[in-house]
Order: structure tokens, then C-alpha cells, then sequence
């Protein structure tokens, strides 16, 4: 496998994207314009509708490369041979979703503070989400933002790569780049933009930049 791209982490949102298709042609749109891995997360949804459209996405972006990360549900991951899983505070612990993944998919969890971070196993994770940096309207229970210090110094206490989560838009990417993060996750950034597709081209030129002067 190809070594793991976190720099632009697509997280889908039901709600702003419209409809499970509207989800997969925005998922489609921004792997083909600098996306480098995408999450699908819909806390509301019937196993049903997460295996079909966890399904249409894996069809979609293999062909592009683009790894598919399933927030919580171990079973539908495995299901639908999805690349990995994504595991919140509240959801199963990390070393446990390892156990049922196998040594071969991904496997990232959130982390707010360092609290969660020194709960975080030495083994079997292969990246952090950590958040939220800035407010975010996109997740109402996310608790207070870090800002970049509080992100950077979580980022600053780990070995692992980190992907930074909340309220991020294009213009943010260089400084949180320089805060020692891997890459920016972005929900609204995408979903939901007129031009999903220009949007996430404008964010992987406004990463390439910051890489470039990093
Ligand atoms: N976890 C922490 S903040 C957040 C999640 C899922 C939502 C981020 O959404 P947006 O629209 O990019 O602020
Ligand atoms: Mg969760």
C-alpha cells in the first residue's frame, strides 16, 4: 500500500451533503482534486444506510487511491472492506477496534486534551484527529476550541502524525502546518460548497503553498 496521505482528510456530513449520493459524488469530487482520504460519519443513520453508501464510496475512490476511514463502525468497515476506522472518546477503545480490524487497516482516534492523548494505546493507532482547533457550527457537542498553541502543543507531545479537525478553512492551512500537523480535516470546507470540487482544490494548493515555505 501506498504510504498514508493525511494532508487533506475529507470528513462527510449527511446533513450538508445532501443525500447518501449527494455524500458520494462530493467524496468523488474532492479525491479528484487533492482529497487524500475521506471519512464517512453519519451519527444518525441505520446500519443499512451506512453499509450501501459506505459501499458506493469504497467503489468510488479505490480506483482514485483515496483511502475510505468509517467513523465508529467497526462492523460496517469490515463489511464493506472499507481502509479503516475512526474512533471517537465515546466509542470503542482503540486497542480493542485493532483487535477486530486486524494489523492492516487504518486506525485514528480523536483527541481533545492531554488526558485523551496519554489514553491513546503505544501501539496499533495510526493517527490522531485533534480538535477542535477553531469553533466549528458543524459539530455542536465539540467542546471548546484548542486554537493553534493548544493544537501544537498536543501535536508537540506525540509521535504520531496529527490531523487537525474544526472550523478550518484554506487560509488557516499554513499556519496549522507550521504547528506540526500532518494534515487539515475539513467538513464544511467541502460539504456543502457550491463547488465542492474547487474547494478542495483551493485547499490542496493552499497546503501545497505552506508545505512549499514550511
Ligand atoms: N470533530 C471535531 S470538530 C468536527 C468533528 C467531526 C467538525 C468539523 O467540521 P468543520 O465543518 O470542518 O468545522
Ligand atoms: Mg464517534
Amino acid at each position: 500500500m501506498k504510504k498514508l496521505d493525511l494532508s487533506l482528510y475529507l470528513v462527510l456530513d449527511p446533513d450538508l451533503c445532501g443525500s447518501p449520493d449527494g455524500m458520494v459524488r462530493t467524496a468523488r469530487l474532492a479525491a479528484e482534486n487533492g482529497a487524500t482520504a475521506v471519512q464517512l460519519r453519519a451519527p444518525h443513520w441505520k446500519k443499512k444506510q451506512w453499509l450501501e453508501t459506505a459501499r458506493k464510496l469504497k467503489a468510488a475512490l479505490s480506483p482514485l487511491g483515496v483511502p475510505l476511514i468509517i467513523n465508529d463502525q467497526v462492523d460496517v468497515a469490515l463489511a464493506a472492506d472499507a481502509d479503516g476506522v475512526h474512533v471517537g472518546q465515546d466509542d470503542l477503545p482503540a486497542a480493542d477496534v485493532r483487535r477486530l480490524i486486524g494489523p492492516d487497516k487504518l486506525l485514528g482516534v480523536s483527541v481533545s486534551d492531554f488526558s485523551e492523548l496519554a489514553a491513546v494505546p503505544a501501539t496499533g493507532v495510526d493517527y490522531l484527529g485533534v480538535g477542535p482547533v477553531f469553533p466549528t457550527g458543524t459539530k455542536p457537542d465539540a467542546g471548546a476550541a484548542l486554537g493553534i498553541a493548544g493544537l501544537g502543543k498536543l501535536a508537540a507531545a506525540t509521535a504520531l502524525p496529527v490531523v487537525a479537525i474544526g472550523g478550518i478553512r484554506s487560509v488557516h492551512c499554513g499556519e496549522l502546518l507550521a504547528a506540526g500537523v500532518r494534515g487539515v480535516a475539513v467538513v464544511s470546507a467541502i460539504c456543502g460548497q457550491p463547488d465542492p470540487a474547487q474547494a478542495s482544490a483551493a485547499l490542496a494548493v493552499a497546503l501545497a503553498t505552506a508545505l512549499k515555505t514550511a
